[in-house]
C-alpha cells in the first residue's frame, strides 16, 4: 500500500541518516603533534603527509602566514623534507575549505602557534562537519610556560596528545625545553615572544639544562 511504502522510505532514510552520523562520530578527530623546538614536530606532520600522498587520501596542508623561515609556501622539516602549503592570513579563510571539501580530506597544520586566536574555533567546525585534523605545535615558549593562548585551547580540544622530545644539547638527554640564546647568552624572561628563528637563536634543553634568567 502507499503508506506502507512511505514507512519503507522513511526507515531507509532514517537508516542511512544514522549511519552516516555514526561516521563522522568515528571519523573526526583531532591529534596534535607537540613538544619542543627540534623535537621533529614538522617531521612527523611530513610522514602522515607523505602516507597520504601513498595512498591516495587527498589532503590541505595549512601554515600561518607569519612563519617566514623558508620562503614560498613550503613546510621544511630538519631533515629537510618538504610539502607544498597553503598560507593563511587569517583563521577565517578556512571556512571556504570546510564547504568545499569531501570528508576524506584530512586537514593538515603547522606551526599552530602562530595562527591566530580563531584557530580553535575554526578547528572544531572542521571536527563537527566530520573531519580528521591533524597539527603541530609548540606547547611551551622560551619562557618554559604555556606557548599560548592558542596552544591551550588546542591541545585541551585534542583527542590524542603525542609529545615529541628533543635531544639537550648541553647533556644530551631527553629534552622537553627551548632554550632562546641571544649572543651566546640564554634570553632573559622579558624578551618578546615570538622571534622567528632556527639554530641561530634556539637549542632544545632538558629541564635540568634549561635556564631564563629573570631580570
Ligand atoms: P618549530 O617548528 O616548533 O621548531 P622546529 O622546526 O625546530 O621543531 P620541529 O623539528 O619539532 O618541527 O618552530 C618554532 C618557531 O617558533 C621558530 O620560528 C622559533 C619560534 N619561537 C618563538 O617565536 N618563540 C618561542 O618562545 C619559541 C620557543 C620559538
Ligand atoms: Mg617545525
Amino acid at each position: 500500500s502507499q503508506e506502507s511504502r512511505c514507512k519503507y522510505r522513511q526507515n531507509v532514510i532514517d537508516n542511512s541518516r544514522k549511519a552516516e552520523f555514526i561516521r563522522v562520530k568515528l571519523m573526526s578527530k583531532l591529534t596534535i603533534i607537540t613538544g619542543p623546538m627540534f623535537a621533529g614536530k614538522t617531521e612527523e606532520l611530513l610522514r602522515r603527509i607523505n602516507r597520504c600522498q601513498i595512498s591516495n587520501n587527498k589532503y590541505l596542508l595549512f601554515k600561518p602566514s607569519l612563519d617566514n623561515r623558508y620562503s614560498s609556501a613550503d613546510v621544511v622539516s630538519h631533515q629537510k623534507n618538504k610539502a607544498r602549503a597553503i598560507v593563511l592570513q587569517s583563521s577565517n579563510e578556512i571556512d571556504k575549505y570546510a564547504s568545499q571539501e569531501k570528508e576524506q580530506t584530512i586537514f593538515f597544520f603547522d606551526e599552530l602557534q602562530f595562527f591566530d586566536e580563531g584557530i580553535s574555533e575554526k578547528i572544531n567546525f572542521l571536527l563537527k562537519r566530520g573531519f580528521l585534523v591533524i597539527g603541530a605545535g609548540l606547547d611551551k615558549n622560551f619562557r618554559g610556560e604555556p606557548f599560548n593562548e592558542v596552544m591551550k585551547s588546542l591541545l585541551s580540544l585534542a583527542d590524542e596528545v603525542i609529545k615529541l622530545k628533543a635531544i639537550c644539547q648541553v647533556c644530551q638527554g631527553e629534552a622537553s625545553y627551548t632554550q632562546r640564546i641571544i649572543s651566546g647568552q640564554p634570553a632573559a624572561f622579558d624578551s618578546p615572544l615570538v622571534l622567528i628563528g632556527g639554530q641561530e637563536g634556539y637549542e632544545a634543553r632538558c629541564r635540568q639544562c634549561y635556564a631564563c634568567p629573570r631580570s
